[in-house]
Parts: C-alpha cells; structure tokens; sequence
C-alpha cells in the first residue's frame, strides 16, 4: 500500500540525470544503488527524452521504488505522473501552473514546486494547504547539472530567508528541500545553517542529482549522504564549541596560546597587514600572510593554524574560497571580518558571496557592519569606518545575536560596549525540527565594558587587529578549549590593551607602539583580573 504524503521522508531526495551515468551503470542500477542505500524519495527528471522512453523509464523506476515503498516524483510531465500512476509531480517557475496541475492531479498526489523567490512562497501561502506539499530551494549552490540556469546561487543564507518566508506567511504544511551543488563537503554546513529565524523549522532534506546520479559508486556515496543527514552534528572545528555563556577561563586560552603558538593566516587588507603581523607576534602567535593560493591547504595542516579573512581589501576570490575551504577541511578556525559589509553594493555582493564558501568559527564587525549583516538597517555606512555610534544598545544585541544564530556563528560586534553572541548550537543540527525552543532572541551572549577609547579610531588597522587576536587566540586552543572563551577571552584582552597604550600614549603615533607594548606585556602576566574591560551582563 502507499505511503500517505502526509508521511513522506524528505530526507534524502534523488533526482536523476540519465545524461551523467559513469560508464557500466544506468539509470535503474543508479536508482537501485540510491535505494538500498538510504535514499528516501526519488523524482525522475530526463529533459531529453521523448515520451515513450520516459514512459518506459517511469514504469521500471517505479517498479524500484515500490520495493522499498520509496514515493516516485515525476518531473514537468503531468500526463507521464498519471498514466504510470506516480506519486507526484515536480513543477518549475515556467512549467504548468500549479493550480492546473493540482486540478489534474486531485487531491491525494504529492505535488512540489521550484522556489528561489520569497514572492514565490506568498503566492503558495494565499493558494494554502491543499495545493502545494513540499518545494526545492534553490540553487544553493553552483552546479553544472542545470544547462542554463536561470537563478544564480543562494547559499545558505538564501535558503534561511525562504524558510523564514514560510513561517511568516503561516505556510506550516509546506515541507522543504534545499538543492543545488550539494555534496558532502557542504551537506554538514548546510544542515547546521538553514532554519529560520524563529527556530521552528529547519530543511526537511536535501535534494541533489549528480552526487549519486554521477559516481562510479552510488551506493557509498548515498551511504556518505545518509550518514552526515543522519549526524545531527558538524564539528567543524576542532576545538569545542558550546551552548552556554558561564564561566569564560581567560587565563587558561592564554597558557593555551603560549603553549601552542598559533600560526595565524592573515587574509587581509594591506593597511592591515604589517600592524596585524606585529599583533599576533605579540600575542605569541606566529603570522604568515600569505594569499597564495596553492599553499593554503599545506598551512591548514599545520597544528594550530587559524585563519582571519579580512575583505577590506581581496585576495583573488577563488584564492579565499580555496582557503575557507581548506580550513573547513581540517577543521581549524576562521574568522571573518566584513569590512565595509553595506559601504557599496560591490562590498556587500563579495561578503555575501565569501559567506557561502564555508563554515566561519566568529565573524567580527562594528555596528553598522554587524546591523546590515542582520539585515537591521539599510542605511549606507560613511567609509568604512565604525559608525552608528548613536545606535540603541538593545538593537545591538540583537543584531549580534540574529548574526550568531543566522551563520551558527560565535558573532562579535565592537563599540563603546562589545557584544559577543554564541550561535553555535554545540554544532548540533535537526531535519526538520529547527533549533528546538531557541530564537536568535534566547541565544547565549556576553556584554563587555570598558568605556570608549577614541583613540582607538585614530590609528589605522585598530579594529582589523581585534580580528588578528580573535583568530590567534582561537588557533591557539588545545583540542579541549572552547571556541566562545577564546573568542571573549581576545575581546577583554584587546579592550583592555587599548585602554592601557591610550593612558600612556602622546598621540595616535605612540598609541600604536603603545598597543603593542600592552598586548605584549598582558599575556605575559596573564592576570585579567586586573584588566579594564570586563564581563557585564546589561
Ligand atoms: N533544480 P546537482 S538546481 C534540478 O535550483 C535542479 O531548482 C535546481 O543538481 C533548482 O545536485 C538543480 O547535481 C540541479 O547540483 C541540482
Ligand atoms: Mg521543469
């Protein structure tokens, strides 16, 4: 008997592509490999094939699937979805319209539709239950499958904004899968990032083609997919990663980081780099600030390597990605620095896009920097420099927090208070079920005073520096550290660094030299009891 489409498991979805089988496999043992390896529901889509072949193709897909009471979707093709007796049909943008084809289907048959548009999801909202069950978002990804793809990728963020649609719009019934490019490089991330923001749902699967349709073995390769679906968990750092706020050990990340001696990557702009390199130096890391692109993945092997990525100014892009991705790889730390983020469109579409490429373990920014990645504020910053200092405190937090919780992220935005929010969930993730309880609002967060320093605004590279001690003091953990206290642990340090060089200093000149002095002779003491900045909760 039929599995009811109230029932469906969305977790694994396959959609074929004859016009991609390795040589000695074809579409039936692909499908058949997918099956029996844990795929949950297939939808067979052959853009060029003519009706008969589609037709014979349908009925001996179907004959798999029944076996393992796995639900057959069929692509744009109504008629083929009845005649055959199909589960459902997959529609796109410029395929049938939806309610014509909900006409012809009635009312028992799964019906699924491509969206890319939060318009999209309005329109499926006021037709309400009875016409759409589940829609494909996308593309998340680049992916070669589609010829001419109409959509340029998403990412993450992307899908989080539908799914964020779907709950505004009241659409509960709706179930989702994301697709595009997915492979198991990405699946972990992707899993971990898309929920809304409300944190009631996240994806119900993931939907792909070519990761199954195209490998020489489909059935380990559905195993790999099964597997990460089934994890509920992303390490993708080697250090700890937790959900709580209590008791930040500031001494022990610095023993951590004497100890360990971090090499610390710099990505980053070129006022930035001799002043970062003397920074980390300082805080007994060792920089290296290299934009070559073949040696990325060397330096990510290295124990204790981190990597800051600072987009004042770029490094060719695909220099970044191969960097991002490297460190996701090894599971060493990175952390982002979107300078700039909303100062023009070419800034926000580059930070957007280096956003995509993987999984970051802080991403750090002033006010204004911080509201436009929350997507609080559309107001264009002045420059690139901290603005918005007249910006309400609340909000700030809750700009940090929504970044946290949207990039599952330990976030940091600096001001006259710094504050710090732990969207990291354990690197805990769940089909389906969101965050269980927790909104961007209930995330763990952490206030730190130390009252202004305006000097720290007349000196180049202040801020770019914070990201350097960030990075070094999480490169710096032993695999039992914890991420959120390195993270708070480089914001009091270099808070409190700046307020020491500023009552020394002459002027701008020797507070440079001055900050550097401080963070030297700091660590060395290891004694923040003694700092000026410190926790409060406001
Ligand atoms: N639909 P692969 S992307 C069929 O964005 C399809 O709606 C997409 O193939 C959409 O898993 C896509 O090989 C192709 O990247 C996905
Ligand atoms: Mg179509």
């Amino acid at each position: 008997e039929k599995v009811s489409k109230k029932d469906v498991d969305y977790s694994l979805y396959l959609v074929t592509d004859s016009t991609m089988l390795p040589e000695g496999t074809t579409l039936s043992s692909q499908v058949l490999a997918g099956l029996r390896n844990g795929v949950t529901l297939v939808q067979l889509r052959e853009k060029d094939t003519d009706t008969k072949t589609f037709i014979a193709e349908a009925m001996e897909v179907k004959k798999l699937c029944d076996q393992f009471r796995v639900p057959l979707i069929i692509n744009d093709r109504v008629d083929v979805a009845l005649a055959i007796d199909a589960d459902g049909v997959h529609v796109g943008q410029d395929d049938m319209p939806i309610p014509m084809v909900r006409k012809l289907l009635g009312p028992d048959k799964i019906l699924g539709w491509s969206v890319g548009k939060v318009s999209e999801v309005e329109t499926l909202a006021e037709w309400g239950p009875d016409m759409i069950d589940y829609i494909g978002i996308g593309m998340v990804f680049p992916t070669k499958t589609k010829k001419n793809p109409k959509k340029s990728p998403m990412g993450p963020q992307g899908v989080c904004r539908i799914l964020d649609a779907l709950e505004t719009n009241g659409a509960d019934w709706c179930r989702t899968v994301a697709i595009g490019g997915l492979h198991p490089d990405c699946i972990e991330r992707v899993l971990l990032q898309c929920g809304s923001l409300n944190g009631k749902r996240s994806i119900d699967g993931i939907s792909l083609v070519s990761d199954i349709m195209a490998s020489p073995d489909a059935a380990r390769s559905t195993r790999i997919l099964r597997e990460l679906i089934l994890k509920n968990y992303y390490n993708y750092v080697d250090v700890q990663l937790k959900k709580s706020a209590a008791a930040i050990n500031v001494k022990s990340v610095l023993n951590q980081v004497t100890k360990n001696r971090p090499l610390v990557q710099h990505m980053t702009n070129k006022v930035h780099q001799n002043f970062g390199a003397n920074v980390t130096l300082a805080l007994n890391g060792s920089p290296i600030m290299s934009e070559i692109q073949s040696e990325a993945r060397d330096l990510a092997q290295i124990p204790n390597a981190s990597l800051l990525v600072n987009t004042g100014s770029v490094a060719p892009i695909e220099t970044v990605k191969t960097a991002i991705e490297a460190y996701n790889e090894f599971k060493r730390p990175i952390v982002f620095d979107p300078v700039g983020y909303s100062a023009t469109e070419t800034r926000h579409v580059l930070n957007d896009t280096l956003l995509t490429y993987g999984q970051f373990s802080c991403i750090k920014g002033n006010s204004s920097e911080i509201l436009s990645l929350a997507r609080f504020s559309t107001s264009k910053m002045k420059g690139v420099d901290a603005g918005n200092t007249d910006v309400d405190s609340s909000l700030l937090l809750s700009a940090t927090q929504t970044v946290a919780y949207k990039f599952k992220t330990i976030c940091v935005c600096t001001g006259e208070l710094d504050f710090i929010a732990d969207g990291t969930f354990g690197g805990e993730y769940a089909l389906s079920k969101g965050t269980e309880g927790y909104d961007a609002k209930s995330i763990p967060y952490i206030v730190v005073k130390n009252g202004s320093i305006p000097i720290m605004g007349e000196i180049t590279a202040s801020g770019c520096s914070l990201g350097s001690t960030i990075a070094c003091l999480l490169g710096g953990l032993d695999t039992e550290g914890s991420a959120f206290d390195a993270v708070v642990s480089a914001v009091l340090l270099f808070k409190s660094a700046g307020k020491l060089a500023s009552l020394k200093c002459k002027g701008s000149g020797s507070f440079h030299v001055e900050l550097i002095d401080a963070l030297y002779q700091l660590v060395r003491e290891n004694k923040p009891e003694t700092w000026t900045a410190q926790l409060t909760k406001e």
